[in-house]
């Protein structure tokens, strides 16, 4: 049963029993419509309680039976609460720490709502690029107003139960219970049992003075800020139609937007985000019970860019860090550079001074690596060359006590070979930070061929901790994310060669979402990074084909906005990325000395080649076990590299466009002579789901 029935007297209480968030699916609708008909039935009950067990009331809708016959089959929400509304005794939903979406709009179908405070109460459906579909934009305007409520349904965000009580002439709530919530649940529930008429809250009116100027204003705003996803946009359509039109005219005006919204690429990507989200905590062969080490403090080496940032993330979350550099000078400017970032916080007004403070108190920093030893977890962020790592590591392993993780927040680098710098390989572990450390939510755990399970689980665990999404990656070169992103980028440098200009290849990119193209990205975090590792993999890969305009431009000292010339040229302080007559002189005179006849590329071209590019690159990737499952090099995407959200990530993206449409354009790519043909053979796995009429997800 996944809805309790019990008789408290003459009081009888429903309890969602489906955990983990109460999602009401098909088996609770069910099992709630049945109490209810139960309760009705029984002459000795004179009022219903409606509350969840667990962590939740509601979650809302089980988003896990979306696009399945479950989602619908009835008793559908709607029905569940057009049941509730025609009962003929008074339901009351008690409703504590979670109640959203559906889980919501069930409440409202109920006559009367008790809340415990502190109940987070959300319609977060717009970020699943839906709409409240069981009459949310119809009931809570009639409820809160339009205006608060449109605030709720357009931004999702959650608000807690006791600040939406305390708005004046609000109707969600009719008490908030601060003891017991059952006790006082029930005690309400004798107290309104004989009241009638029974309230309904379809029967409350809903107007707005302004309404059609209102309207109009938010379209403006809420247009503005959603120019990749409709569902915004539906959410004032709906909520306006609560103003101009019956309720159950409303009603059936929320469905179809809702039915709309679902069908869209828009809705499939965010709800496959939501869920990647949150897979990628799963490692499939460590148990979610796995005992995890302490990590009450951290020492982290390097008071660099890297260093610094990484700092900030465990200071943000309470944990104590101290940090090791070389050279006083360099720890001066380390924490000079952290003091500059917080109290740049602090002028926006988007951290307190006491935080602030707060957070410095935790950091404490060393010239001696003897000063490390109690520390429970060390990341090593220095230069990215393996004889200094091999130096680090056994300092570290001389020092740190027994059961200390030491993970390298090395790009690059072989983690397997860094491990066996020291004598604990089982305690070495990757973490791959990305610039700038403390505000990308990216985080690859890499996970080397002997590093324990407990470090990795306890790896994953304080990630989520400093707010991270961890990704695990296997040991390769590249890990997931860079080994991708190096395809990506080579097919942009033969772009140029055949043809492109650096802003044409960005502007198209752009155009299908990316945050930056290609080339504004070298010129932002530096060309001369690519330069090195070209170098480097010139004496590993002598037969890997690219263009060799990234390398010209740097033997121009272009390396990007801090030369004030890269790919662009730029302003000197201003990072508006100009077209550079010198760049693309360079690159026709590359063309000629390669005797290469420029054509035209359509922007159709381009995309296909950045994204498939890392599509092939992946599903090798997922082959070799690198990552374990399709979903994670989406969050990877969608969380490090600026992959639009609205198509959720490279894979979701290909299994949208269909996977035998993206080998055909692959096939198309492998006949151009200038390109790399060897490269756009299908990766194995590809092929096969090709085959099999299969898709990544
Ligand atoms: N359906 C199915 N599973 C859900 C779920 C849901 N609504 N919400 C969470 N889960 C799973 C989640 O996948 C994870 O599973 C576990 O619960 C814990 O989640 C008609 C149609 C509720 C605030 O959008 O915001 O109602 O990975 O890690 O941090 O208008 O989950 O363990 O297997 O996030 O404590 C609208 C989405 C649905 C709420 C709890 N509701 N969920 O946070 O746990 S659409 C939402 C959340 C709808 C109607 C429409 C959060 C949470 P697993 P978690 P948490």
């Amino acid at each position: 049963m996944t809805a309790k029935y019990e008789a408290h007297g003459t009081v009888a209480v429903i309890t969602l029993q489906n955990p983990p968030v109460n999602g009401l699916g098909f088996a609770t609708r069910r099992d709630i419509a049945h109490g209810i008909e139960q309760a009705q039935a029984d002459p000795a009950i004179t009022a219903i309680v409606i509350t969840g067990a667990g962590k939740a009331f509601s979650g809302g809708a089980d988003i896990k039976e979306f696009g399945s016959p479950m989602a619908i089959a009835e008793p559908n929400l709607g029905t569940l609460i057009g049941i509730c509304e025609a009962a003929n005794k008074p339901i009351v939903a008690a409703i504590h720490t979670v109640c959203m979406g559906g889980g919501l709009e069930l409440a409202m179908g109920c006559h009367y709502r008790v809340t415990a405070p502190g109940t987070s109460v959300a319609l977060p459906e717009v970020k699943l690029g839906l709409l409240p579909g069981a009459g949310g934009t119809q009931r809570l305007p009639r409820v809160l107003g339009v205006e608060t409520a449109l605030n709720i349904i357009v931004s999702g965000d959650p608000v807690k139960s006791e600040v939406l009580a305390s708005l004046p002439g609000q109707k969600l709530f009719d008490r908030v219970i601060t003891g017991d919530l059952m006790e006082g649940a029930i005690a309400f529930a004798h107290e309104i049992s004989a009241t009638r008429p029974l309230p309904l809250v379809r029967n409350l009116k809903c107007t707005h003075p302004n309404a059609d100027a209102y309207f109009q204003f938010t379209r403006n705003t809420v247009g503005a800020m959603s120019k990749n996803f409709p569902a915004p946009l539906r959410c004032i359509d709906a909520v306006a139609a609560s103003t101009n039109q019956k309720i159950d005219a409303g009603l059936a005006f929320e469905r179809k937007l809702f039915i709309e919204l679902m069908q869209t690429p828009e809705s499939k990507a965010l709800r496959h985000a939501f869920f990647a989200e949150r897979a990628t905590s799963k490692i499939p062969d460590v148990p979610e019970d796995t005992a995890v080490r302490p990590v009450n403090k951290v020492a982290v080496i390097g008071a660099g860019t890297m260093g610094g940032g990484i700092t900030m993330n465990f200071l943000n979350a309470g944990i104590p860090v101290v940090m090791l550099e070389t050279k006083q000078e360099a720890l001066d400017r380390g924490v000079a550079t952290m003091r500059k970032n917080y109290e740049a916080q602090v002028a926006k007004g988007k951290l307190a001074q006491t935080k602030y403070e707060e957070r410095m108190a935790l950091l404490s920093t060393t010239l001696n690596y003897s000063d490390l030893g109690d520390s429970d977890l060390v990341i090593e962020a220095v230069f990215e060359e393996l004889e200094v790592k091999k130096a680090v590591f056994g300092q570290l392993d001389a020092v740190m006590k027994p059961g200390a993780i030491l993970a390298s927040n090395t790009s690059t680098l072989d983690v397997n070979k860094i491990a066996h710098f020291t004598k604990r390989p089982q305690d070495v572990v990757g973490m791959h930070f990305f610039s700038p450390a403390n505000v990308m939510k990216l985080l690859e755990v890499v996970r080397g061929a002997d590093t324990a399970k407990d470090v990795l689980a306890t790896v994953m665990q304080i990630g989520k901790k400093i707010k991270k999404t961890c990704v695990v990656s296997g040991v390769c070169d590249g890990f997931i994310g860079n080994r991708m992103i190096e395809q990506y980028s080579r097919q942009a440098g033969m772009l140029l060669d055949e043809g492109c200009t650096p802003s044409q290849v960005d502007k198209a990119i752009e155009k299908f979402g990316f945050a930056m193209g290609p080339f504004r990205m070298g010129d932002l975090a530096g060309n001369d990074i690519g330069w090195a590792i070209r170098k480097r993999r010139a004496v590993e890969r002598p037969n890997m084909r690219y263009s060799l305009t990234a390398d010209r431009l740097c033997e121009m000292g272009r390396f990007g906005q801090k030369t004030s010339a890269g790919w662009y040229d730029y302003k000197p302080g201003k990072r508006d990325a100009i077209p550079s007559a010198l760049v693309e002189q360079m690159i026709v005179d590359y063309r000629t000395s390669i005797g290469r006849t420029p054509r035209k590329v359509s922007d159709e071209e381009i995309v296909q080649r950045l994204v498939f590019a890392l599509v092939n690159e992946a599903a090798k990737i997922l082959e070799e076990g690198i990552a374990s499952r399709a979903s994670d090099i989406d969050m990877v995407y969608l969380t490090g590299y600026g992959f639009p959200l609205h198509r959720g990530g490279p894979m979701c993206y290909a299994d949208t466009v269909g996977l035998y449409n993206v080998a055909q354009a692959m096939k198309r790519f492998a006949q151009n002579p200038d390109d790399d043909p060897a490269f756009w053979q299908p990766a194995p796995l590809l092929a096969r789901l090709v085959a099999e009429g299969k898709s990544f997800s």
